[in-house]
């Protein structure tokens, strides 16, 4: 098999080990960085996302093939910058305030990084203010939300409107996720996008910004 594909399996199957040398091997042949993080590690996560959205594979598994991509990354990350390979958009992620449910906003956070997006992790029970302050200054164009409780939905709404106070022209979007939030409630609180997990998190904010 080409380097490239195994590159991607190694992924798939979270061996960080494989990934990390195959990934040198592949930059020492004279393969570009750019292609080995698209065509190598992004196509091996392209398929864990699909899969975990799928339920075919569980948590382990996202976060063994997250910790390959960070093996393949950290042999990329000098040569990336080298080639001046721009990173994709920067978005800022957090759990609203109130809320201290983090676990599936981390796994947003790695599917998003896995991605190749730059990822701003404001944490957990994050008042509205950081969310946007932080947005507006980093220059990031999405702002991701998560809520696990019924009770810090709301949350998600404040998060919104200030946004559209402080950034009216709507330069950034705003996406909304967890157990309890739905399609209908993001349309409701005037919020851009929703995702049902991580893996369609990463497909929806790709779709926002090809939209823009
Ligand atoms: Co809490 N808790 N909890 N809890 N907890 C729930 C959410 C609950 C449903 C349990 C239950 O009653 N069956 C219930 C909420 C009920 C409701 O609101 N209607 C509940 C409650 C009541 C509470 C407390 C109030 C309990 C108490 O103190 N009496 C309290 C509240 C604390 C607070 O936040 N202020 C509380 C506390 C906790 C712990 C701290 C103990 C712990 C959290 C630890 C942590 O996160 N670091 C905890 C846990 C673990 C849970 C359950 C069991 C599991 C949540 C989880 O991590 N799931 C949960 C029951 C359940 O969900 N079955 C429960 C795994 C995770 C991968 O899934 O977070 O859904 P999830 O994320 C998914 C998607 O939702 C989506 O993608 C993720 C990955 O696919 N997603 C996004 C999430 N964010 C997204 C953002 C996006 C897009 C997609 O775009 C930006």
């Amino acid at each position: 098999m080409e380097l490239l594909p195994r590159i991607a399996k190694g992924l798939e199957e979270g061996d960080d080990e494989l990934v990390r040398s195959l990934a040198g091997e592949a930059l020492a042949a004279g393969v570009s960085a750019a292609d080995v993080l698209n065509n190598g590690l992004l196509a091996g996560m392209a398929v864990i996302g699909e899969r975990f959205r799928l339920r075919e594979i569980f948590l382990p598994d996202v976060l063994l093939a997250a910790k390959a991509m960070y093996a393949g990354l950290d042999v990329l990350r000098p040569r990336l910058a080298d080639e001046n390979v721009p990173p994709r958009a920067k978005i800022v992620i957090g759990s609203v305030r109130g809320d201290l449910h983090d676990i599936g906003k981390n796994l947003v956070g790695i599917m998003l990084k896995g991605a190749g997006f730059d990822v701003i992790d404001l944490g957990h029970d994050v008042p509205p203010e950081t969310f946007v302050e932080t947005a507006i200054a980093s220059g990031a164009t999405v702002v991701g939300m998560s809520a696990l409780l019924t009770t810090t939905m709301p949350r998600m709404k404040d998060v919104v409107d200030l946004l559209r106070a402080r950034e009216p022209s709507g330069r950034i979007r705003t996406i909304v996720g967890g157990a309890p939030v739905t399609a209908e409630f993001a349309r409701a609180i005037g919020a851009d996008g929703w995702a049902f997990d991580a893996g369609s998190a990463v497909a929806r904010v790709t779709a926002l910004l090809e939209a823009r």
